[in-house]
């Protein structure tokens, strides 16, 4: 069976589980993004110790990671006409593996992301600044696909990772954003939206001035 019909089998079939234990390939390729996140996730851990011993605070509050399911992976392929296959995802697709990094403040967000770009066995793929220029709806985060070495048995494979860095606040207004996306009949749709557009402009003042206060704190303990 080739790998599309293997996909689109596990699109179709009630017991995907099952299906995706026979879907070998395809399981050793999300094998490999798993290996990826797991690279981006030690070069991020890394920084945030180093930060700690230097500057007696962590950037970091917690890092999300996620492997896009099969059924989103197909999705997204056929909702842009694209090849389902294993070629097509790792040409087409740069979110399969995602990794999300919360910071407690914005500052710490361009640090954390220019000491990543600065490695020299990453590749910066793509970047887009959504806090310097936020979506019309008021998401921010910045997101940067990066290309990185993974060594595997057979030998080295550069994965492509999904890093999206936001702070507390951001990532709290983007979940519950999130919920609106995937409801479709909701009858005040506008009137949330514009909730949502005003709480974003809210919270991002309040991410900035929590930032000042925190300098000013740190600017009294030198
Ligand atoms: P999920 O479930 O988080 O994976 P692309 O994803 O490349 O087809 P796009 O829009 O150019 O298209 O990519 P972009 O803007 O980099 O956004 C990719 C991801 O960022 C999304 O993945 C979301 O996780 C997040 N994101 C982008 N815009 C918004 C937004 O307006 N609101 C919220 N809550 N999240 C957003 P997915 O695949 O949509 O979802």
């Amino acid at each position: 069976m080739s790998a599309e019909d293997e996909i689109n089998k596990i699109l179709n079939t009630e017991s995907p589980k099952e299906l995706m234990a026979q879907a070998k390939p395809f399981r050793r390729l999300m094998t490999q993004y798993t290996c990826a996140i797991m690279e981006v996730e030690t070069k991020i851990r890394v920084l945030n110790e180093e930060f700690k011993t230097d500057y007696q605070r962590n950037p970091i509050e917690t890092i999300k990671s996620r492997i896009k399911t099969p059924v989103a992976i197909v999705e997204k392929l056929k909702r842009r006409n694209q090849e389902v296959s294993l070629e097509s995802i790792e040409e087409n697709l740069t979110d399969v593996a995602g990794v999300r990094v919360i910071c407690s403040f914005p500052e710490d967000i361009y640090k954390v992301a220019e000491l990543i770009e600065g490695q020299d066995d990453i590749r910066i793929v793509l970047k887009k600044d959504y806090i310097q220029n936020p979506k019309p709806n008021g998401y921010r985060s910045l997101h940067l696909i990066l290309e990185v070495p993974v060594f595997f048995a057979e030998g080295k494979k550069l994965m492509k990772v999904e890093v999206q860095f936001r702070t507390i606040a951001m990532d709290f207004w983007a979940s519950l954003e999130h919920k609106l996306a995937y409801k479709h009949d909701i009858k005040n749709q506008e009137e949330i939206s514009k909730e949502l557009r005003n709480c974003a402009d809210i919270t991002n003042s309040v991410d900035y001035r929590m930032q000042e206060i925190r300098n000013k704190i740190d600017e009294n303990q030198k």
